[in-house]
């Protein structure tokens, strides 16, 4: 394992490829083996609230990098809906996607991300205007200083102009450091000079001018060469009155390897009057990954997120995707992985219960600390549950169907079942939960495939039962300690 991001990974010319996708799902089989996950996707763990809901009440946003094809997988679907009040777009908002031909322009792929910001009532963060990678061929061919300047505002033109109103704050910059501090010799670097960072933050103010506008790297998450030469330019930048509001520590991390001065660097940042946002985090480590290093990354994740609350003008933390399933880490840096807080399977993994940890999310069921707050789990009606059960008998058996609802307003990660089956009726076996009996309880718990439903949304299952008589259905249940009989 690389002890440090110092090589470019982004010139490593990465794809998505076999060898990573297997490495993935092998990954999401071993922790389903080893039965090493904790978290909400588990029946005996707790099932928190929405982290938006706790980043809210903390003052922050909780983000994800989204890439919009994935929302037809109604796992992943399920988790972007119901636990972060920010996105991102992973790919669909940079150069190559938006501009692949100098002005023409393709918006397919960045409005649907736009789109499903609306939709959810989360902040829109716009990744990226200018930035050496993902840039196309025509672009980075340019050598004559006026025409790169040309292309470079009206392509700032264009894509915050289109997103002006919408996009709350834009990495107007993104990676123009070398690991020592020195400029990236990137094409605008070498035809434009030094000048091209406040020219695009310049333009960009003018194209959108309310959003926000944020210079993004990444190995800038500790005091260090790199961070020290992006915190002289946004001195030098806010000095000389070049628009500038905010800086992103990507925070691409290696577990057990966040930086002591992680809390004092975001400090120093705002200490100079702008926001500070932590924009892609996650945490990587070698595949299949062990519990001691799952519970580090847990510890890593923590004190991310509590650094972030213990500086004020932190605006919150965007987690570089969802799932180990969906994400870069293996496609570049072969042999790691397990970098984010849900597994391939869509289950909470310790990351994600130390993130609810760290923004205090209550745990749903547990007394509400606030009755006067209708929105706290722990109201009536919170687990919000239907029940459809029919039976299909013979002399001395039947098969159960059960359709279980989700009424409520938010989604479930995880759900139970408990049922209280009439008398003489013995579970023989089930499909689609796992299913168990005790005295005349039988309990359903989610499968590992089907534990995320949304709001509005049905999961059906199925049991085997023999009985002495009575095949009748049950008229006690509850769905997460909730009665919904
Ligand atoms: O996650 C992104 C991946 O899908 C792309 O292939 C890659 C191309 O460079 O970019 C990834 O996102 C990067 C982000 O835009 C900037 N910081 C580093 C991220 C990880 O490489």
């Amino acid at each position: 394992m690389r002890t440090s991001f110092e090589n470019d990974y982004h010139d490593r010319g990465a794809r998505r490829s076999v060898a990573g996708a297997a490495a993935t799902a092998l990954l999401g089989g071993a922790l389903l083996a080893g039965g090493m996950l904790t978290g909400p996707a588990q029946a005996a763990e707790p099932v928190h609230e929405p982290l938006r809901d706790a980043a809210e009440r903390q003052g922050i946003t909780l983000g994800f990098a989204l890439t919009p094809g994935h929302l037809n997988d109604p796992g992943y679907r399920a988790i972007a809906e119901r636990e972060f009040n920010l996105v991102v777009a992973e790919n669909a908002m940079k150069w190559d996607a938006t501009e692949p031909s100098q002005g023409s322009y393709s918006w397919g792929q960045a409005d649907q991300v736009a789109d499903f910001a609306a939709a959810q009532d989360a902040d829109l963060y716009g990744h990226t205007l200018v930035w050496h990678s993902q840039l196309p061929g025509w672009a980075e061919g340019i050598t004559d200083p006026t025409r790169l300047r040309d292309a470079m505002y009206d392509h700032i033109d264009a894509v915050a102009g289109r997103y002006a109103g919408d996009v709350d704050s834009w990495d107007v910059v993104n990676e123009m450091w070398e690991q020592d501090g020195s400029r990236r010799q990137s094409v605008f670097q070498r035809v434009l000079g030094d000048g091209y960072i406040a020219d695009a933050l310049t333009r960009a103010r003018q194209a959108a001018p309310d959003a926000d506008l944020c210079l993004n790297d990444y190995s800038t998450d500790g005091i260090n060469a790199k961070s020290t030469a992006m915190y002289d330019l946004v001195a030098d930048l806010l000095a000389d009155g070049v628009p500038i509001d905010c800086v992103g520590f990507q925070s691409h991390l290696i577990v057990g390897q966040v930086p002591s001065t992680y809390q004092q660097n975001l400090q120093r940042f705002a200490d100079l009057g702008v926001d500070v946002r932590i924009t892609e985090l996650d945490v990587r480590m070698n595949v299949p990954a062990s519990t001691t290093d799952l519970a580090q990354q847990a510890r890593d994740y923590r004190a991310v997120v509590e650094a972030c609350l213990a500086v004020d003008r932190c605006t919150g933390v965007t987690v570089w995707g969802i799932d180990d399933g969906h994400s870069w880490v293996p496609d570049v840096f072969g042999g790691q992985g397990a970098a984010l807080p849900w597994d391939a399977q869509y289950r909470a993994k310790p990351a994600y219960t130390a993130i609810a940890e760290a923004l205090g999310a209550q745990v749903e069921g547990e007394p509400d600390p606030d009755p006067s707050d209708p929105g706290d789990p722990g109201d009536p009606g919170d687990a919000a549950c239907s029940v459809s059960w029919s039976n299909a008998g013979w002399n001395t058996g039947y098969t159960g169907t059960v359709t279980l609802t989700n009424t409520g307003d938010s989604s479930w990660s995880a759900w139970t079942l408990t049922a209280d089956l009439p008398a003489g009726q013995t579970l023989t076996n089930g499909w689609s939960a796992d299913w168990s009996q005790s005295g005349s309880t039988i309990t359903a718990t989610h499968a590992a495939w089907n534990g995320a439903v949304p709001a509005g949304g049905s999961v059906q299952i199925g049991y085997n039962a023999t009985h002495s008589g009575d095949s009748g259905v049950p008229t006690q249940y509850t769905v997460n300690g909730a009665d919904c009989s």
